[in-house]
């Protein structure tokens, strides 16, 4: 076996036998990832359906339109709107709205990032930086902890006028109604960029409003990663109301990218056959209730964390779960800490946060991909208590013993060889 053969079986086994709670992350069905190594990936296919400029693209063709119009369907969009899908993740997919709609020097409102929002969406470290100018908007205590800050939100559009506003963010906790913020960046001129990349599960599957729809209600453009909740392989899907889709096209091939990847829109054509219930996870459950499961584990998993005394930013409603770590705790040695109990996580920014990007105040954990293995609520509880009681003594017994006991009983869908 060579190096990147054993290195692949060790990530493997580091997968089967550790808790996931990374919120972004996932396990797609075997077919999703034999697809991503199937015989996709050795075509190039530069152009769209109809008009490529490579010779033997029929199958290229029929697939790519396949899976144009499954998504379109999955996320009840088929009249308004188009897609593009050859954006190869998120960030660029972002990057081909800035590209398609706005001039140098336009102004761009989004979510701060220790609100919850998301580096691509043009924050201090982006290089998009040097185009477009931006602003943001932020979240408030409420009655549920911190939440999308609506008075916020109208005074920066009215203060900074924005060609661009963008409702999406990757560590955000509530539930919230696309139309209300469509309604108010619509009614100032600004177009509007939903990127549901988190939640484009709950989304797809009736658990959180929608971005798509016909009036000002709805957003201009949608993107969305496909291996977070969507359970698919990395890659991305980027909506446009019928309008700007030719811009978009065109921004994407040829403005910016070489030929599309088409073992990862293959992939993504089986992920949505099977949100859609024509094809079927090997788990056999139905993608709502999937979701359904994803969601009432987030809860319990939460609610475990609380009973211990742990301190959440806002109560969850959706498949993430932020934990506001206190000040005696470090959260890059929590984060390392629970590695070592085989506990997988990830630190996080939380909102008025005065410590390093490095070592931020909280600590954000998911369940889409231990929901994927079978997880259930009893034990997405006890996994919270005893996270918030280890995190709490410094001390971990229980809770590697728990994980090494739970890793054995929950399902895995990859062969090792
Ligand atoms: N890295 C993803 C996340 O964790 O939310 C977004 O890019």
């Amino acid at each position: 076996m060579n190096e990147i053969s054993r290195l692949t079986q060790q990530e493997l086994s580091r997968q089967r036998n550790t808790l996931n709670l990374i919120a972004s992350e996932n396990y797609p069905s075997p077919k999703v990832l034999s697809l991503l190594g199937s015989a996709w990936n050795n075509k190039y296919a530069e152009g769209y359906p109809g008009k490529r400029y490579y010779a033997g693209n029929v199958n290229a063709d029929m697939l790519e339109e396949f899976v144009i119009d499954k998504a379109l369907e999955v996320f009840n969009a088929k009249s308004e709107y188009g897609v593009n899908v050859q954006v190869l993740s998120g960030s660029p997919a972002n990057a081909m709205v800035y590209f398609s709609v706005l001039e140098p020097g336009d102004m761009v409102l989004s979510l701060d990032l220790g609100s919850g929002g998301h580096l691509s969406h043009l924050h201090s470290t982006s290089a998009y930086r040097k185009f477009f100018k931006h602003s943001t908007y932020t979240v408030k205590e409420g009655r549920s902890g911190y939440e999308l800050d609506i008075d916020d939100f109208k005074n920066k559009i009215e203060l900074v006028n924005p060609r661009l506003v963008i409702i999406g963010f990757s560590s955000y906790t509530r539930k919230y109604d696309f139309a209300e913020f469509c309604k108010i960046a619509h009614s100032n001129g600004s177009l509007v960029l939903a990127d549901i990349s988190h939640i484009s599960g709950l989304v797809a599957s009736g658990n959180h409003s929608s971005p798509f729809q016909a009036d000002d209600s709805g957003a201009d453009f949608v993107t969305t990663t496909t291996h977070k909740t969507l359970r698919g392989p990395r890659s991305a899907l980027l909506f446009a109301k019928n309008q700007y889709m030719d811009a978009i096209n065109k921004t994407i091939f040829p403005g910016t990218s070489g030929g599309p990847h088409l073992n990862q829109i293959a992939a993504v054509g089986q992920a949505l056959l099977e949100v859609l219930g024509e094809d079927s996870y090997p788990d056999k459950i139905a993608f709502n209730r999937y979701i359904e499961a994803v969601l009432n584990n987030a809860k319990a998993l939460e609610d475990g964390l609380v009973e211990e005394g742990i301190e959440i930013v806002s109560k969850t409603q959706n498949h993430i779960v932020l934990a506001k770590l206190s000040d005696n705790h470090n959260s890059l040695e929590v984060q390392d800490f629970l590695e070592k109990s085989g506990i997988i996580t990830n630190r996080n920014s939380v909102p008025n946060d005065n410590r390093s990007a490095w070592s931020p105040g909280g600590l954000r954990l998911g369940t889409a991909a231990l929901t994927s293995r079978g997880l259930n609520i009893e034990n997405a509880n006890t996994l919270g208590r005893l996270i918030g009681s280890s995190i709490k003594s410094n001390k971990a017994n229980k809770l590697r013993d728990f994980s090494k006991n739970l890793v054995k009983d929950l399902a895995w869908w990859y062969e090792e060889s």
